[in-house]
């Protein structure tokens, strides 16, 4: 067979399994939102950064695990809740989930999300391997935001395991509206505290902090502003993950027409060893995303 056949077979393949992702997080996610009443508990476990599991991340996890991995076309698996990455097949692509990002947000029942990655290449990956990315919100309304091919749309998902596209080419509006800034303020740096300082006296924006990445992500891809879960003095990396939310929210973010930094370059271009490894994270309009680049300089 002809090299340029062989390609588009790739291709073609690797754009049905892109394809049965998506629609494996849009069936998959109303079953996790039903199954989390009587999962806002502890599991027995922590997770590999340490951190309390709760026995609906374990739940989600399992249930996209073994979803996406009888995908064809899928060779590996990783999820935030697992140490290792899963072999499951022998296709390409890799998949990273954080299957429940946000859970301490499950007691206070508070939105949530599900975060996915979908990698050219084994795991963990770069940045810049990614071929598509997006996440499920979990509010009044389940909605679905999927970046790849250069565009990101939103969908609304039903019950019924059904989805329904209702915003095409989805960009930050010009004027950024909103932030949100996780970490303890005490905690932070001084040159992040006098740049939070100088964006809150800004009388056209205001404070949008919900303490769930994807429920604070989504306010500023809907009304523009600035994200950030800045470097901490006591976690110089932050404490978010680059494989699981730092690559796919720089990706999703950079599509939809913002920039995104570590604290000086892309988090696409962020380059760190190991499936857990953690990165501060700052997204939002370019020139908020410029000035806090230079205010942390
Ligand atoms: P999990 O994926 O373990 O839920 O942690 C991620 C997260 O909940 C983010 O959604 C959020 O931005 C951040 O941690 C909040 O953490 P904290 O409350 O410790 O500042």
């Amino acid at each position: 067979m002809a090299t340029t056949d062989v390609n588009t077979a790739d291709t073609a393949r690797a754009v049905r399994t892109i394809d049965g992702v998506v629609d494996i997080i849009a069936s998959t996610a109303p079953e996790i939102r039903t199954g989390l009443p009587g999962r806002r508990v502890t599991a027995e476990d922590e997770n590999p950064s340490g951190e309390t599991q709760m026995a609906a991340d374990v739940f989600a996890d399992d249930l996209l695990c073994e979803r996406i991995g009888a995908l064809d076309g899928v060779g590996e698996y990783a999820s935030e809740e697992r140490p290792e990455s899963v072999d499951v097949g022998t296709g390409r692509l890799s998949v990273a989930v954080d299957p429940l990002d946000g859970s301490s947000n499950l007691k206070p029942n508070n939105t949530m999300g599900t975060i996915f990655a979908v990698y050219d290449g084994p795991l963990p990956a770069h940045g810049r391997d990614l071929v598509a990315a997006g996440y499920v919100l979990y509010g009044p309304v389940m909605t679905m935001i999927v970046a790849r091919n250069g565009t990101v749309d939103e969908y609304v998902l039903h019950d019924d395991a059904s989805h329904e596209l209702v915003r095409e080419d989805v960009s930050l509006p010009d004027e950024g509206s909103v932030y949100g800034f996780g970490g303890r303020v005490p905690d932070w740096t001084d040159d992040f505290e006098a740049f939070a300082r100088e964006v809150e006296q800004d009388a056209s924006r205001k404070l949008r902090y919900g303490g769930s990445m994807i429920g604070d992500v989504n306010q500023i891809l809907t009304y523009g502003g600035i994200f950030a879960y800045p470097t901490l003095e006591s976690a110089p990396e932050g404490k978010l993950r680059v494989q699981f939310e730092g690559y796919p929210i720089g990706y999703v973010i950079e599509t939809a027409g913002g920039a995104t930094s570590d604290g000086t370059k892309s988090l696409l271009d962020v380059d760190k060893d190991g499936l857990h490894a953690r990165t501060p994270m700052y997204v939002g309009n370019t020139e908020l995303v410029a000035k806090l680049e230079a205010a942390l300089d």
